[in-house]
C-alpha cells in the first residue's frame, strides 16, 4: 500500500463520527434461540414455565384473565411438547393476537401456527412442530404485551 493510501485508510474510521451522522443501532430480535440464552419477546430461559406434562393447563390468560395483568400474558413464556394445544383466553377485540415479534410477524421460527385473532375470547392452537413461536398483542406490544411458546 502506498503511504498516501495508508494514510487515507487510517483516517477513514476517524471521519465516521466527524459529521452529524449518528449511527443508529437497531436491535435485531431473531427467533429460534430463546432456549439458548437469548431474549425473545421478553422471555429469558428462566421465565419459561413447562406445561408439557400430561394434564398440565396450557392456557394463556390476557387482558385481566387467568392471573394476567391488563397488558400482559400469563404465563408469558410457556414450554409445551409437540402435538399439544395451547389456548389463549381474553378479549381479542381489545388485545388482538398476532404471531411474531413487535413490528415483524415473521420473527421466530418459520411456520408459526399462531393465527391473527381479532375477535372472540378463546382461541386454541395446536403446535405440531418443535420451534420457538413468539406472539404479540397488536395494540400493546410496546408495553411489553408479548410472549413466546416454545415447542419441544
Ligand atoms: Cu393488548
Amino acid at each position: 500500500m502506498k503511504p498516501a493510501l495508508r494514510l487515507l485508510a487510517a483516517s477513514l474510521p476517524l471521519c465516521i463520527g466527524c459529521g452529524d451522522f449518528t449511527p443508529v443501532e437497531t436491535p435485531r430480535v431473531s427467533g429460534g434461540d430463546a432456549g439458548a440464552g437469548a431474549t425473545l419477546n421478553g422471555c429469558t430461559p428462566e421465565l419459561f414455565v413447562d406445561r408439557s406434562a400430561d394434564g398440565a393447563e396450557r392456557t394463556i390468560g390476557f387482558g385481566g384473565e387467568r392471573g394476567s395483568g391488563g397488558f400482559s400474558y400469563a404465563p408469558k413464556c410457556m414450554t409445551v411438547a409437540a402435538g399439544q394445544d395451547v389456548t389463549w383466553v381474553g378479549a381479542f377485540a381489545t388485545h388482538p393476537l398476532t404471531r411474531g415479534v413487535p413490528g415483524d410477524v415473521n420473527g421466530g421460527a418459520a411456520g408459526n401456527p399462531i393465527p391473527t385473532t381479532m375477535s372472540g375470547t378463546t382461541m386454541t392452537v395446536n403446535f405440531r412442530r418443535p420451534g420457538t413461536y413468539p406472539y404479540v398483542c397488536g395494540m400493546h406490544a410496546f408495553l411489553g404485551m408479548t410472549g413466546v411458546v416454545v415447542v419441544r
